[in-house]
């Protein structure tokens, strides 16, 4: 078991008998984007063109601050496979060209989402190449590569051969070195330590530093020592913004902590907790989400990636409202840097995006195989909820003890998550100022009046509503009509 450092837990508990019942130490993070805007949306597998047009038109204009695009590099073409979404995590050269576009449509794309106010981060696969495949020996951008052999960049001294398990696969997770040196599903591992290596994958971040990416998500980061991403991260222009993938694993030797020296790292418990919470637990247990965990504001924090929308647990568009609900409760709750996800719609695990039979990509249209969670109005205008309230503490907790919780965010929002099959009518106490406020859950101000339900809270502070079930209700101080 991995123990938690006792000062945080004393600070902990001071927090919880100072402050708020059951609130969390950490509050806000860093913004990841411009004005405050503290949320990223992952657009998974998402072409250039369109993630462009989505800045524009719903990313900018909804207060998102920051896009996670799928990995740019050239990458290993696997039609024997169906074209699996996981190609794109094989790394053949760093030429930007891929099923999402072109070299010209990525530059586009950033200077489209910059000019939304939205920060560009690109998924960062440079722990690793490919593995070994039969299918052809020609990456998406064309080039020609073996197995340990990729013309003009990597040979076989590039890598590690660790030497261990037959196949240099990772056996024993318990051996921190094994972790960091031999290979995740044989993937060939970069040779990280080295000084050519480390130049060619900043030469390769610098690249889209160049073109403006703003900073990376650090794919595997967890099978490289935190030194050689430092070393890496040394050589980077500017101040990129990076957050590591480290999966925690109860009792393993790398630990995410390990990680913070080098910027933010996903906290993927956060999503464990909250899933289970809203699945099988009680809502009422939120109050402690985050204690125990790394420090909200280096921690990146999602309902579901990827991975784990195609493993058993996690909750996922797969569940509908309750899904909604989570996202909602996680864009109210200060721990974390959230990212919203954006699925493309599966029933099998592998199955690529929504693309021709030769594997080229459809333009994203939402309903038609692309989901767009992060487009829900709930989820949607959450978004605007947790810039508006920025770092306000946890205020007025209520709950039922069952599935029942709200709470207000300092003088500047409130929120109400009913989890029941029925409706929630009550009177609720806030620290909001006298108005009548639009719910974001289910309207937005326009012209000055809401296109939802309003709630009006007196001069004592207090509302009475009705949340339906399996419903929210959201107020904050930058809605009001
Ligand atoms: C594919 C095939 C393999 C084949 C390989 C090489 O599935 O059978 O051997 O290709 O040819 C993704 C897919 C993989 C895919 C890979 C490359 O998920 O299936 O392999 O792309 O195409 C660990 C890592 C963590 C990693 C997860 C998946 O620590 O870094 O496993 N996540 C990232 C990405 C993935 C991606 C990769 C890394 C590789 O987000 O999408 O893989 O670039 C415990 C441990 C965790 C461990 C977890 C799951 O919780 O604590 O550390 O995560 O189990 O094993
Ligand atoms: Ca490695």
């Amino acid at each position: 078991m991995r123990s938690i450092p006792r000062w945080s837990a004393t600070l902990a508990l001071l927090a919880t008998a100072l402050l708020v019942p059951g609130s969390p130490v950490a509050t806000a993070a860093p913004p990841p984007g411009n004005d405050g805007r503290s949320v990223i949306v992952q657009l998974f597998e998402w072409k250039w063109t369109d993630v462009a047009a989505e800045c524009t038109n719903v990313l900018g204009p909804k207060g998102y601050g920051g896009v996670q695009i799928s990995p740019p590099q050239e990458n290993i073409v696997l039609p024997s496979r169906g074209y699996p979404w996981w190609q794109r995590y094989q790394a053949i050269s760093y030429q930007l060209e891929s099923r999402s576009g072109t070299r010209a449509e990525f530059a586009a794309m950033v200077q489209a989402c910059h000019a939304a106010g939205v920060k560009v981060y690109a998924d960062a696969v440079i722990n690793h190449t490919a593995g070994t495949w039969p299918d052809g020996t020609r990456g998406s951008a064309g080039s020609s590569f073996t197995h340990y052999d990729y013309p003009g960049i990597y040979q076989t001294q590039d890598f590690h051969h660790c030497g261990r398990n037959g196949n240099d696969d990772i056996v024993n997770w318990n051996d921190a070195w094994e972790v960091h040196h031999c290979e995740l599903v044989d993937l060939a591992d970069l040779a990280t330590g080295t000084e050519y290596v480390r130049n060619r994958v900043a030469a390769y971040l610098n690249d889209l530093i160049s073109l403006g990416v703003d900073g990376f998500r650090v794919d595997a980061a967890k099978h490289m020592p935190p030194g050689d991403i430092a070393a890496i991260k040394s050589r980077l222009s500017g101040d990129p913004y990076l957050y590591q993938e480290v999966v925690y694993g109860a009792g393993e030797p790398v630990q995410p902590s390990q990680y913070r020296g080098n910027g933010d790292v996903i906290e993927f418990r956060y999503g464990q907790q909250l899933s289970a919470a809203f699945e099988g637990g009680t809502l009422a247990s939120l109050s402690s989400l985050g204690n125990g965990l790394e420090p909200g504001e280096s921690s990146v924090v999602f309902t579901d990636n990827h991975d784990t929308q195609r493993s058993e647990a996690a909750l996922t568009y797969h569940d509908g409202a309750l899904y909604t609900l989570a996202n909602v409760f996680q864009l109210a709750w200060p721990y974390g840097t959230p990212v919203v996800m954006s699925s493309f719609a599966f029933t099998d695990k592998e199955a690529g995006p929504p693309s021709s039979a030769d594997g080229r990509t459809n333009d994203v249209s939402c309903g038609s195989g692309w989901v767009c969670e992060h487009r829900q109005t709930p989820i949607a205008n959450m978004v605007g909820f947790r810039n508006a309230v920025g770092s306000a503490p946890v205020a007025n907790w209520w709950t039922n003890g069952g599935n029942q919780i709200s709470f207000g965010r300092g003088s500047q929002g409130y929120v109400a998550v009913n989890r029941e099959p029925a409706a929630l009518s009550r009177t609720f106490s806030t620290s909001l100022p006298a108005g009548t406020y639009c719910d974001v859950t289910r309207g937005e101000v326009r012209d000055g009046a809401c296109t939802g339900p309003t709630v009006t809270v007196g001069t004592d502070g207090q509302f009475t509503a009705s949340v339906p079930a399996m419903g929210a209700l959201a107020i904050h101080h930058l809605a009001r009509v």
